[in-house]
């Protein structure tokens, strides 16, 4: 090969759309270990080994992956029940998001809050809120605390296509143009709110046009199912959050394979099997891999190594699960109230 020919290959080798190989590779690492997670996760929902309300997110994992790709470490992340992605993408240990599912010690909040309700104030990933749009407002207020202290963090705040018909919106969005908050929403459009077509509901379908309703924000849609696409909108959102103070409203189009929740099927009566098989040849992971793949970027072997790599990450998760005690009656009124409050009173014999 020619020098100048090696050289194109090299520069070939080097980026997508001006992002490095590197950060593709982090990105698509991101969306395998989702994917494989929740895969196990359906697994153990399914032996028994995990209780409670499980909303999976399979299918949109550009939107995470491409999202929290834009941020840096000391920036927030808030999302919905649908949260499992979103932590491990923040950093939040597949060992400890595993183990939170299982509702064992070696969680996120010690077994109590499970699938709906992951955080970690360590790596500032704020939870996982199961009340629909409530987590909007608290965005909100962390973006009013950054610009109160003077700093130049940025929040993330990820929610579904249902809140854009609450209240807690409207506040929110009313609040964060008003006070120039360095605040990115990001509306996760999968086109249904549990069974709900969104079209039933919203009298404006081009959901990121209602931001324009308040002066100040601006907004912009973008493919859900592509990670680049998604990682440089926030990008963009970031950028102005960061140095102009100034919120931004992203609608991400994007789809979930499996029913609303681990109780519901596939595809119930709202959409039929044929929209969801056609939805799912858009694949999120499978797209990337591909155009990687066609810009040399990454062989077939790198792929399976990384997958690999990322299975053997999750079964070492669900061991860790698994062997993580049970909390015992001794945690029930462990982390409930700040100690400061407490004044010295114990509450077991309070209430006995
Ligand atoms: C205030 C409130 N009302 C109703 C519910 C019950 N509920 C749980 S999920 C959901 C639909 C949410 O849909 P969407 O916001 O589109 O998110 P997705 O599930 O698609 O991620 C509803 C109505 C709730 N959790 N909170
Ligand atoms: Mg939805």
């Amino acid at each position: 090969m020619a020098k100048a020919e090696e050289e194109i290959m090299g520069a070939e080798r080097a980026d997508l759309q001006g992002i490095p190989r590197e950060k593709l590779l982090e990105m698509l690492r991101w969306m395998v270990l989702s994917r494989r997670f929740e895969e196990k996760t359906a697994e153990a929902y399914q032996s028994g080994k995990i209780g409670g309300f499980c909303h999976l997110y399979i299918g949109q994992e550009a939107v995470a992956a491409g999202a929290i790709g834009a941020l840096r470490e000391d920036d927030y992340v808030f999302t919905a029940y649908r949260d499992h992605a979103q932590a491990l993408v923040r950093g939040v240990s597949s060992d400890a998001v595993m183990a939170e599912l299982f509702g064992r010690i070696g969680g996120t909040s010690r077994g109590a809050g499970g699938s709906m309700h992951m955080f970690d104030s360590e790596v500032n990933f704020m939870g996982g809120h199961g009340i629909v749009g409530t987590h909007l407002p608290l965005a909100a207020g962390v973006g009013y605390a950054i610009k109160y202290r003077g700093g130049d963090q940025v929040v993330l705040c990820f929610f579904g296509d249902s809140v854009v018909n609450g209240g807690p919106f409207h506040e929110a969005f009313n609040m964060v143009a008003k006070w120039e908050l360095p605040v990115v929403y990001v509306v996760e459009n999968n086109s249904y709110g549990m069974g709900t077509d969104i079209d039933r509901v919203a009298a404006v379908d081009q959901l990121f046009t209602r931001a324009c309703a308040y002066e100040g924000n601006r907004a912009e849609q973008v493919d859900g199912m592509d990670v680049l696409a998604v990682y440089e909108a926030t990008n963009r959102a970031v950028k102005r959050a960061r140095e102009t103070s100034r919120p931004t409203f992203i609608e991400a189009r994007t789809y979930r394979y499996l029913g609303h929740s681990m109780s519901d099927p596939a595809h119930g009566t709202y959409r039929t099997r044929e929209e969801v098989q056609a939805e799912r040849k858009n694949d999120p992971i499978n797209s990337l891999a591909a155009r990687m793949e066609e810009g040399g970027l990454l062989t077939d072997e790198e792929y399976k190594a990384l997958d690999a790599e990322v299975i053997a990450e999750v079964e070492r998760a669900a061991r860790f699960a698994e062997s993580s005690p049970v909390p015992g009656p001794d945690e029930i009124y462990s982390h409930v109230y700040a100690d400061e409050f407490r004044g010295g009173l114990d509450r077991r014999d309070a209430w006995r």
